[in-house]
């Protein structure tokens, strides 16, 4: 067993109690990658294995059973929950009939749910199907001590490579060998992998918020964003930060300056009972007082965890009261076209009166010469 069933058993009686109607049970049903739901791993707790056509069913008594393939039968046990191995399309559909048949109510991921996964389940059963994919949303909002356990982890190895990196950084590299880089040295430090494509981007490029990485080379002169996080027993982090090749003009100070500036305002104001929505206008009205309004283009954040993107946010269009545990992206950007970009981002965790800071990397205007 991975863990003990304390914690398991209160994930899933989060995610009934987020749930308005009564259900019957619950099943979480994967497809093939990407087609994964990350819930699977939330509710099993399990941290190897691709469990591609797996299913999870939940019940109310906070206890689940899982159905995967002769291969995965092993890892599959890991979570302490009985476990059906098939080796036939045909087992699946008994084992979803046996299940369901009997149910009244459903409750379904809709958000991880595929079509051809919706139509197996139907078939298997004349229960109405809920979907509960906002009471997903809002359980996994909340981590527990092991999930804070792994996201510091994570969120370790990126502060380290963030600071550790500038040492690699010289005119003349592409910005895909930074990126191959940063992904080595987080994997160096016990990172699984990538939390999500990295993001080095340089010159004119880091006006792009979602540029990745190309040929270009690193220049005198340019801002350089580099945007990565580690994977860590399936957690991810998320950090960007920017820096001058050469020795910064006076705008690209004010643009750095007025960033960072803003990522402040913005934390200053983060504890539990705040708005989301009030935490990203702090740093968006900080912005919009300078010469560089309107250049701020995107939310100030979003939650992270088994995802990147976990489902929440600190934006004007979501209505979210920031609780204790809850996990943040904070980075304020602006963007110029043509010019350049600077984004500073820092992972949080909300406290009873303020937040945690996971992220720990300097994060002072750093020249490269
Ligand atoms: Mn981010």
């Amino acid at each position: 067993m991975i863990w003990n069933d304390d914690i398991m058993k209160e994930r899933i009686e989060r995610i009934f109690d987020c749930v308005e109607e009564e259900l019957d049970g619950i099943i979480l049903y994967n497809s093939t990658k990407p087609h994964i739901d990350l819930t699977f791993y939330y509710v099993t707790g399990l941290i190897e294995g691709e469990f591609e056509g797996s299913a999870v069913m939940l019940y109310p008594d906070n206890t689940g059973e899982i159905l995967t393939s002769r291969l995965e039968e092993e890892s599959a046990k890991k979570a302490g929950m009985p476990v059906t191995a098939i080796m036939k399309k045909d087992e699946r559909e008994s084992w979803l009939n046996k299940n369901l048949d009997d149910m009244g109510r459903i409750g379904v991921n809709s958000t991880e749910l595929t079509y051809y996964a919706y139509k197996n389940i139907k078939k298997a059963t004349d229960a109405e199907i809920i979907d509960i994919s906002d009471a997903v949303i809002e359980a996994r909002n909340i981590k527990d001590e092991e999930e804070l356990k792994r996201l510091r982890k994570a969120c370790d190895i990126a502060s380290h490579v963030a600071e550790d990196i500038v040492g690699f950084i010289e005119p003349g590299i592409k910005e895909y060998e930074l990126a191959a880089e940063i992904s080595y040295r987080m994997k160096k430090l016990g990172a699984t992998g990538d939390a999500f494509e990295i993001i080095a981007s340089s010159g004119p490029n880091s006006a792009e918020p979602h540029y990745t990485a190309g040929e270009k080379e690193l220049e005198k002169g340019d801002f350089v964003v580099l945007d990565f996080g580690a994977l860590y027993k399936r957690y991810r982090s998320d950090i960007t930060r920017t820096y001058v090749i050469g020795k910064a003009t006076g705008k690209q100070k004010r643009i750095y300056n007025t960033v960072l500036n803003a990522q402040k305002a913005a934390l200053d104001v983060i504890k539990s009972g705040a708005k989301g929505s009030d935490v990203h206008s702090k740093a968006a009205q900080l912005i919009d007082s300078t010469e560089f309004r309107g250049k701020f283009t995107h939310g100030l954040g979003h939650s992270i965890g088994l995802s990147v993107h976990d489902g929440s946010g600190l934006s004007p269009s979501l209505d979210i009261t920031l609780e204790a545990n809850m996990v943040y992206t904070v980075e304020p950007g602006i963007y110029i076209p043509e010019y350049g970009g600077v984004r500073i981002e820092d992972d949080i965790v909300v406290t009873e009166d303020g937040y945690e800071l996971l992220t720990d990397a300097d994060k002072e205007l750093t020249e490269i010469n």
